[in-house]
């Protein structure tokens, strides 16, 4: 980066920051490629637009006190971090794992703000989340952390304020308690959180959303370059909510998938990866992956989740976490012969590992844009509970992919306009920025 400006707000935010390496990478990512644009539109700079963007708004910590099956009071920490509300009301996840803090909850939180204007519905960005661990908790002890989470959380946010939802952690069971105890403290049914229960003013389609709209951003950017899912093998990080959707789209675009993992290991299946078996051990049992050897014996299940990157593939889709493909994960998947990757996870890619991807020429979709149709459809939510109506399966799926053809022509012809062709990391940041920069400077300096 040689941009004066620039370097100075990059050294700034390291500065005020430190401690932070995750929300450090993710701001270094994003004014990297904002360059070109900085150059031609010194108005920007003059209105302070990224000084201001790159420190959240509002941040909020807060004690989670619980009691837990053995009457033993157990006590976490809670994170809302309310980032900007240039073009809407602050919306995005909350994430429930041990590794939260402060930083993990920036990262995300700056993200969403250029991802939601990607999907080019009214939303601003936030993120939030606890150091709680659902895992090996009871429904009972998950009720009552949720429930004295959304005590302290309630009293910040707001259907026209900050619109919560799931992240890692944090699926259906979760958002119900929740939204249960939000109501039950403000006496007032409205649309506060994202991703409910279809009984109670959830839309169709959310809980699939974000795996499958990774399939229409990817199948769009393979389109674009003479390739499709058929007869592709795939591989998928994760075995949660957004790796089980987007094996489910990528099976149906006529792709095998071969593998998939959880935090413990990952499991190698050659004829393609039963899903029933998945969705079984994963989403009603709550177990670990290795249980899929019990449904298929003849699969191979390996501990530790980073050697799923040298099975041979086409097409990577890292569906788990951040900083998940490192440079030299990376190599391997280029050396087998893939060709692309796309990120349903937040920032599963080191920057080493995206220089592979360039220097190899690889198709590569940025999180940003690529796992945009979760929060697309949670806007969507957002907008049936404000008209007091809810739409088709079809309707939903249908207005999604619209968006996510949107997304990647976005991506696409801001790239090429900045002399970047094919770059779509630098194209989503350049056009998820520039709808938040008009919108931050128009509002004055706020
Ligand atoms: P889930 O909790 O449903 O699943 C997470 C999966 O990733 C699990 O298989 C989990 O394994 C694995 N995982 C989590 N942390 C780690 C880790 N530190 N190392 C290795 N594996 C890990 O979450 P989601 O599917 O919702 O989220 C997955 C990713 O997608 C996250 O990066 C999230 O931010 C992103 N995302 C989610 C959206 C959504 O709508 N849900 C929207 C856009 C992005 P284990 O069970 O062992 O913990
Ligand atoms: O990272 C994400 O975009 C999400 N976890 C979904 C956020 C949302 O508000 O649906």
């Amino acid at each position: 980066m040689k941009n004066a400006y620039l370097i100075g707000v990059l050294e700034n935010v390291k500065k005020r920051n430190a401690g932070e390496p995750e929300f450090i990478q993710a701001v270094t990512e994003v004014l990297e490629t904002l360059e070109p644009v900085i150059e031609k539109r010194p108005d920007l700079v003059e209105a302070g637009v990224v000084d201001r963007l790159v420190e959240p708004e509002r941040q909020i910590i807060f004690r989670v006190p619980w009691v837990d099956d053995n009457g033993k009071v157990q006590v976490n920490r809670g994170f809302r971090v309310q980032y900007n509300s240039a073009i809407g009301p602050y919306k995005g996840g909350l994430r429930l794992h041990p590794s939260v803090y402060l930083g993990i909850i920036k990262f995300l939180g700056f993200e969403q703000i250029f991802k939601n204007s990607l999907t080019t519905l009214p939303m601003g960005g936030g993120k939030g989340g606890s150091d709680f661990d659902p895992k090996g908790k009871s429904d009972g002890e998950v009720m009552r952390f949720c429930q004295s989470f959304m005590t302290e959380l309630s009293k910040h946010i707001g259907a026209d304020l900050d619109v919560p939802a799931g992240d890692i952690g944090t699926g259906a069971r979760e958002i119900g308690y929740m939204f249960g105890q939000y109501k039950r403290l403000r006496n007032e049914f409205t649309g506060v959180l994202t991703g409910k229960g279809l009984t109670y003013g959830g839309s169709l389609a959310r809980t699939q959303a974000t795996g499958y709209c990774l399939c229409y951003f990817t199948n769009e950017m393979l389109k674009a370059n003479g390739k499709s899912f058929e007869g592709q093998t795939v591989v998928i990080s994760g075995s949660g909510n957004v790796a089980i959707y987007a094996n489910e789209k990528a099976t149906s675009m006529g792709a095998k998938v071969v593998a998939m993992s959880d935090s413990n290991g990952y499991i190698y299946d050659k004829n393609g990866v039963d899903l029933a078996a998945i969705k079984q051990i994963k989403e009603v049992e709550r177990k670990r992956i290795k249980e899929y050897l019990n449904y298929h014996p003849e699969a191979t299940y390996t501990e530790g989740c980073k050697g799923i990157w040298t099975i041979p593939c086409d097409i990577a889709l890292p569906c788990a976490t951040q900083n998940e493909i490192d440079g030299e994960s990376a190599a391997i998947l280029a050396k087998n012969g893939c060709y692309a990757v796309a990120e349903g996870a937040n920032m599963p890619s080191t920057p080493e590992a995206i220089d592979v991807y360039f220097k190899n020429n690889m198709l590569y979709g940025p999180a940003k844009a690529a796992n945009a149709g979760g929060v697309a459809t949670s806007g969507l939510e957002m907008s049936q509970n404000s008209q007091r109506l809810s739409w088709t399966f079809e309707e939903v799926d249908e207005k999604l992919h619209g968006i996510m053809v949107s997304i990647f022509k976005a991506c696409e012809s801001a790239a090429k306009e900045y002399g970047m062709e094919g770059n779509y990391m630098a194209g989503a940041n350049i056009a998820g920025f520039l709808k938040v920069a008009e919108a931050m400077k128009a509002q004055g300096c706020v």
